[in-house]
């Protein structure tokens, strides 16, 4: 996969896309990054790539002509134009099935902006328009740095094979298990016996059930995409119920 940015900080990708399982995809060339700096295609002096808001208010806006020239030339550089995607807290809630969708493109043009957004003009350009969670960045570039993480962990030969089960739990809408390595006590806490009891079945069963109950008492709302069995709808409903006389007793993790 050919991943291009184009954004006016370059510099801010280059540590997290060099290192750990995204610098070993681009290593091995499973996974090409790209980025092109935004003030290569404005024609001013001081490469301006923002201006004020028409109808005013605060802050600055980011121009249109060098987003059109850019995505331009960048979308040019391959026969594939690429699936362009906009980085803006607008955008489509990003999510563990979103990622495996866009794993299955060949190309990414990712744009991530800055100041306090877009022209709406320049939205145009995009095929999508991506936020990565409720909340106020500076600006796209982590969210695309975020987007790249998750889309390229998920393209064949990225994973090793000890790696590859972790989707497991998320892609059938449960959170994770607990786990747990050595030493088996850990002052005064102790590892759970039947993880130690070399018994698979019963693992299994125990880790299901965590991630089941887990799930109800953190996030409920995904119970209702999750595929249980009709014990486990049980075993959710009490944990739910645990969860609400626990809550009497005041805030906590668990
Ligand atoms: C940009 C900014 C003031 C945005 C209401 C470009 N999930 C997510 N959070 N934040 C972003 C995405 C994001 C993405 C692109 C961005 C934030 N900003 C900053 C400032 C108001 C804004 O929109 C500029």
């Amino acid at each position: 996969m050919i991943v291009d940015i184009v954004t006016i900080f370059p510099q801010m990708f280059e540590g997290p896309m060099s290192v750990s399982i995204i610098g070993l995809a681009r290593e091995r060339g499973l996974l090409e990054v790209r980025t092109h700096d935004l003030r290569d295609w404005t024609h001013d002096r001081h490469r301006t790539t923002d201006d004020t808001p028409y109808g005013g208010g605060p802050g600055m806006v980011m121009k249109p002509e060098p987003l059109f020239e850019a995505l331009d030339a960048v979308q040019r550089l391959e026969d594939d134009p690429g699936f362009v995607v906009f980085l803006t807290p607008s955008g489509r809630p990003f999510d563990q099935r979103l990622a495996r969708d866009l794993s299955s493109k060949e190309r990414l043009v990712l744009v991530p902006g800055r100041y306090e957004g877009f022209d709406e003009r320049a939205l145009s350009l995009a095929d999508l328009e991506l936020s990565i969670g409720d909340y106020v960045l500076t600006g796209g570039e982590l969210p695309a740095m975020v987007v790249t993480d998750a889309v390229a962990r998920l393209l064949p030969g990225v994973l090793g094979d000890d790696e590859s089960s972790t989707e497991e739990s998320f892609s059938e809408g449960l959170l994770e298990y607990p786990q747990y390595t050595r030493p088996a006590r850990f002052r005064d806490m102790d590892v759970p016996e039947v993880l130690r009891s070399g018994d698979h079945a019963r693992i299994a069963a125990w880790r299901r059930e965590q991630a089941v109950r887990r799930t109800a008492r953190r996030r409920p709302e995904l119970l209702a995409s999750a595929s249980l069995t009709a014990e486990e709808r049980n075993v959710a409903d009490d944990e739910i119920s645990r969860a609400a006389s626990d809550a009497q007793e005041g805030p906590t993790n668990d």
